[in-house]
């Protein structure tokens, strides 16, 4: 039975509960490294609709305020550019900015974020453009003809985006075709976890059990929940914190499609986010940048409320609209009267230092969680198996940051985000009032 310490061998079971960006890329690097038992499980058809990544577009960048991930980053962008996973990642170039009411802190996360590349011999002379005026950002980006007016932040030649649903589906085939077994449906939704005492105090997981009775034993469980972990492992909400941000799009004809193609990824961080549209269905991808909504509840035999996702909130806040609204406005008022269509909120699971789980839990056996995505996980779907894989196999985890940890640590001040942390049934009823 593996536990920390033991690497886990290769013939034994693995159950991966999630299907989305962590579980799918663990299978895929697991079954890379000789395992051979591996299943996923999954409420849904994967890749997951409850995965965050399961969406038209990430965004796939290497600047971080902590050289740490910057590192991490530059690595998988090496891996997006390769054979298995190019056909997914479109290197448009990212152009970042902040305009002129943004707070200090966003100022100071982008230039910490640029300097954490700038210099770095990955990125060719000429990888970078300043930008502090229109003009500058319209060379970049020669198809946005709105004013950006007193926009400030430079343009990163050496980034792009990812396709993001089609390279999960891309994940999950080969996984497939390498003999993981997927379990989807009622079957694969867990809803309790398995577990044995032994003498001595051992406690042991052994798989879980889903909303139909079905029991999956497994010697090694690892929980790629994503923000939905909180739902199965309570505890674990101490440190990841079920948040969601804002999602709409524009739907484009096929004329603007070419209009706006090569357009790079457009992050006003104290706006919002857009993408090149999807040739395939014309969609133009924007986000609102903010602090997050959570959604407290009382958990079952929790003491305190914990922040975990609800399928209930139809359409995105309405103070959200109008951030996505100011974005189009400043960069392509010639779709400021569009309508926003497919409307919703995404889940990510965030924590305190915007730092990933991957880890066993403490005290038990057989137990492992990989998450905390703290949205900003997607881009490194080409990577993230390997640290878990590492894990596995040598049966614990050697990087302190990703460590279970212990005690109560807030994430409601994140420095590379901008604005407050607000509930998300509070932000919605303002929705209805302003309908009155
Ligand atoms: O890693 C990335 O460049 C993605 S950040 C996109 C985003 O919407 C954030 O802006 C937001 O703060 C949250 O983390 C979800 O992801």
């Amino acid at each position: 039975m593996p536990s920390h310490g033991a690497p886990t061998a290769k013939n034994a079971s693995i159950l991966i509960v999630g299907g989305g960006v962590f579980g799918l890329s663990s299978a895929l690097q697991l079954s890379k490294n000789g395992y051979t038992n591996i299943t996923v499980i999954d409420r849904e058809a994967v890749p997951s609709p409850y995965s965050a990544g399961n969406d038209l577009n990430k965004i796939v960048r290497a600047e971080y305020e902590d050289p740490f991930y910057a590192k991490l980053a530059l690595n998988a962008i090496k891996q997006w550019q390769t054979p298995f996973w190019a056909p997914y990642y479109k290197p448009t170039g990212y152009l970042v900015a902040i305009s002129p009411d943004a707070p200090q802190k966003a100022r100071d996360s982008l230039q910490k974020s640029l300097a954490s590349i700038k210099n770095d011999p990955a990125f060719k002379h000429g990888s970078f453009t300043a930008i502090g005026s229109a003009k500058d950002a319209k060379g970049c980006a020669p198809m946005l003809n709105g004013n950006m007016e007193g926009w400030s932040g430079y343009f990163n030649r050496h980034a792009g985006y990812a396709r993001a649903a089609k390279a999960l589906e891309h994940a999950a085939k080969t996984c497939n075709e390498m003999g993981v077994k997927f379990v989807t449906g009622d079957n694969g939704y867990a809803v309790e976890l398995q577990f044995r005492d032994e003498l001595q105090g051992r406690r042991i997981c052994t798989g879980v059990k889903t909303t139909n009775g079905t029991i999956y034993q497994a010697a090694q469980t690892i929980l790629c929940l994503g923000a939905h972990i909180g739902t199965l492992l309570p505890e674990i909400s101490y440190q990841v914190m079920a948040k969601a941000w804002s999602v709409a799009h524009i739907q484009l004809s096929a004329e603007e499609v070419e209009e706006m193609k090569d357009c790079p990824v457009v992050n006003c961080r104290d706006l919002g986010f857009f993408f090149e549209p999807d040739e395939d269905t014309g969609l133009l991808k924007l986000s609102a940048n903010g602090a997050g909504y959570t959604n407290y509840v009382t958990s079952p035999g929790f003491q305190e409320q914990i922040s975990i996702p609800t399928p209930s909130v139809k359409g995105i806040p309405k103070e959200d609209e109008e951030l996505i609204k100011r974005l189009i406005s400043n960069t392509m008022p010639k779709f400021s009267g569009r309508q926003l269509v497919n409307k919703f909120i995404c889940w990510c699971g965030d924590t305190a230092e915007s730092d990933f789980i991957i880890d066993f839990l403490p005290g038990v056996e057989g137990l492992m969680v990989a998450g905390g995505d703290s949205g900003h996980a997607f881009k490194m779907l080409p990577v993230v198996g390997e640290w878990v894989a590492n894990v596995i196999m040598e049966g614990e985890q050697s990087i302190t940051r990703w460590k279970w940890k212990d005690g109560k640590a807030s994430s409601d001040d994140i420095s590379w985000r901008v604005g407050t942390v607000r509930d998300i049934k509070e932000a919605m009823s303002l929705n209805t009032r302003s309908q009155i």
